[in-house]
């Protein structure tokens, strides 16, 4: 389906019929390699632990809420060579799957999805590197890795699970700011993430991206994105990607937006998603001594790692 005006109001569209009515039970979590993960993550995992990755394959990932739909728009622009119209084809999940997605009582797996699409392929993952299927490093693929600061990505994260069905209930904003310092969210430990995968990026092709690097200057890095995807872009055409995946544009698309999802699956009333997009939001929810406790926790998780974040106070 391709869409040709961005004024196609997201409440307006039925892109999923089939999923018209259906009623989502949110998921208990389950450990793969003491790491939790939502059970339809779990419960798959030999499927996607022996997916097959080829050469030529571009791996996007992140811990959850760090900027991986941003990315998913911005290398669908650069494949497409700021073709507006085709990057609204389908909704960025069908675009660039979620390798790990699983819920086929819902939607097409994200192996399923990829056994069909034609290469180059571009797909997500919110794993930690150690849980990466091995293919991915015995083909050589390329990874983008966005890491967006501990403070916002718990902010967001929060509000994502009030409206998204897909993970458990969250508890109060306390209850669950104590379970992402204790590595007891799905996909796990937010410090073990970055670290995990700082450490790799020189041992693979690993092109390591900050989300407030993005903010400060997208043109920037978008053209990091682009020389690592050995692409040449004309001036215009970096200008379309700049605009096209700037949060107001993909704010009202509902192709970016995840507004193709009926609210039993993410309701959107609740929290949207494309929410903020601001770096510091934490500032409003942090209490002074919470902020405190958190820092202390911080640099304790973080002592032997050398990956330093800009500072967002
Ligand atoms: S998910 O559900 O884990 O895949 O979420 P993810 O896409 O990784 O991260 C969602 C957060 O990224 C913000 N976002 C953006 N920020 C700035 N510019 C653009 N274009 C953009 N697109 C997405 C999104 O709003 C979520 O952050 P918060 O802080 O909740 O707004």
């Amino acid at each position: 389906m391709v869409l040709s005006s961005f004024r196609i109001l997201e409440m307006e569209l039925d892109y999923h019929p089939e999923l018209r009515g259906i009623t989502v039970n949110r998921p208990p979590l389950k450990l793969l390699q003491d790491v939790p993960f939502p059970a339809w993550v779990a419960d798959n995992w030999e499927t996607v632990t022996n997916f097959q990755a080829k050469p030529d394959d571009l791996l996007i990932a992140t811990f959850p809420k760090s900027g991986s739909t941003w990315m998913q728009e911005i290398v669908d622009l650069i494949c497409r060579n700021g073709d507006v119209g085709m990057c609204k084809r389908a909704p960025v999940y069908y675009r660039v799957p979620i390798l790990e997605f699983f819920m086929n009582n819902i939607l097409p797996t994200g192996t399923d999805l990829l056994a069909k699409m034609a290469s180059p392929r571009v797909m997500k993952t919110h794993l930690p590197i150690q849980l990466v299927p091995k293919s991915f490093w015995e083909q050589d693929c390329k990874t983008i890795f966005i890491a967006r600061n501990a403070k916002d990505s718990l902010v967001s994260y929060f509000h994502f699970h009030n409206s998204c069905h897909l993970l458990p209930e969250p508890g109060t904003w306390q209850e669950f700011s104590q379970k992402f310092m204790d590595g007891q969210v799905s996909w796990g430990s937010w410090y073990d993430h970055v670290k995990g995968w700082w450490e790799a990026k020189d041992k693979h092709r690993i092109l390591f991206l900050f989300y407030e690097d993005i903010k400060e200057y997208p043109r920037r890095e978008i053209l990091k994105v682009a020389k690592f995807m050995e692409k040449v872009l004309e001036e215009d055409v970096i200008e379309k990607i700049v605009q096209s995946s700037s949060f107001n544009i993909m704010k009202d698309n509902p192709m970016a937006n995840y507004g193709t999802l009926p609210a039993s699956v993410m309701n959107q009333n609740i929290s949207r998603f494309m929410r903020k997009g601001e770096v510091g939001d934490w500032k409003n929810h942090f209490t002074v001594s919470q902020n405190e406790d958190f820092d202390e926790h911080y640099a304790r998780q973080m002592v032997h790692s050398s990956v330093k974040f800009r500072n967002v106070l």
